[in-house]
């Protein structure tokens, strides 16, 4: 089951029928404990959306009053390249520390205000020339750290910036719309199949730039690992957003241009599509 949110309310997609429920209060909705219950009586008591009504109907980022956190350097492709561009101010060692590590890469990485869901744009930082995508994989936890179920995450990062030094990392990661998340929510709280494929593509002026694609069988450290570090005296009263890190980082010469499409896919979450500005 997949839940989106629009302006009408939480749609819910069960095979391939489409329900709405009310979801006026969307914090209290997603992070409800009787979420199931809700979903199985939707199916079970409400008739399915006709799909020409639905079609108009916007998404919106699937997130109310959450934080967005995220790990890093939890696959080899990110150690490596992070690497690259720390080398000439001599903070390449603490990647491939941290990639050793017990102790994960956790950081801070959006406000809600920050984050745009699917079809929306993402913001290119003015005072960086060398800005990336990365897929990642987000889990949407409960105020206790239980999985609430997964979405698409495109962690946009300035990689001059926090080449420079690794100091400056929150001005690499975070601004205004520096985040994208969606399209929907995956309700599932058991583990997605370790062959379970993040795929990117970067079209521009039409035409496909950049594709690449990893598996989360590549992870280093497992959801499980960084959702009990990330709760180690740290509270959510409204749950959070916890972004897995990228396995895919394109060639070191690639950086964005305005304009530019961006299109994740995990199956079965979906696409989460993006263009840049
Ligand atoms: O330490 C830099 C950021 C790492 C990151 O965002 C990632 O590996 O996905
Ligand atoms: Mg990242």
């Amino acid at each position: 089951m997949i839940i989106f949110r629009t302006e009408q309310g939480a749609m819910l997609k069960s095979k391939d029928s489409l329900y709405l429920l009310d979801a006026a209060d969307w914090d209290a909705f997603i992070t409800s404990e009787k979420l199931i219950e809700h979903l199985v009586d939707a199916i079970a008591y409400t008739q399915p959306l006709p799909e020409f009504m639905t079609d108009a109907w916007k998404l919106r980022a699937p997130i109310g009053n959450q934080e967005v956190w995220a790990a890093g350097v939890t696959y080899k492709r990110s150690r490596t390249a992070r690497m690259e561009e720390a080398q000439k101010a001599g903070g390449s060692d603490f990647y491939d520390r941290v990639y050793e590590a017990d102790r994960p890469e956790l950081f801070f990485k959006a406000t809600a205000h920050r984050v745009v869901g699917t079809n929306d744009e993402l913001h290119l930082r003015q005072d960086s020339k060398w800005i990336v995508p990365e897929p990642e994989l987000t889990i949407m936890l409960s105020r206790q750290g239980k999985i609430i179920g997964y979405t698409i995450g495109n962690d946009l990062s300035c990689r001059d910036i926090e080449g420079e030094n690794p100091l400056y990392l929150p001005q690499a990661k975070t601004y205004t719309r520096c985040c994208a998340i969606g399209p929907g929510i995956l309700i599932q709280d058991q583990p997605l199949p370790d062959d379970t494929k993040i795929q990117i593509e970067i079209d521009r002026a039409g035409h496909t730039i950049f594709e690449d694609s990893t598996e989360l069988s590549q992870m280093k450290k497992k959801p499980k690992e960084l959702i009990e570090y990330l709760f180690r005296d740290n509270s959510f009263p409204n749950g959070c957003f916890l972004m897995t890190g990228t396995g895919i980082v394109p060639p070191n010469d690639f950086t964005l241009h305005p304009h530019d499409e961006i299109r994740i896919t995990i199956e079965p979450i979906g696409t989460l599509v993006n263009k840049v500005r």
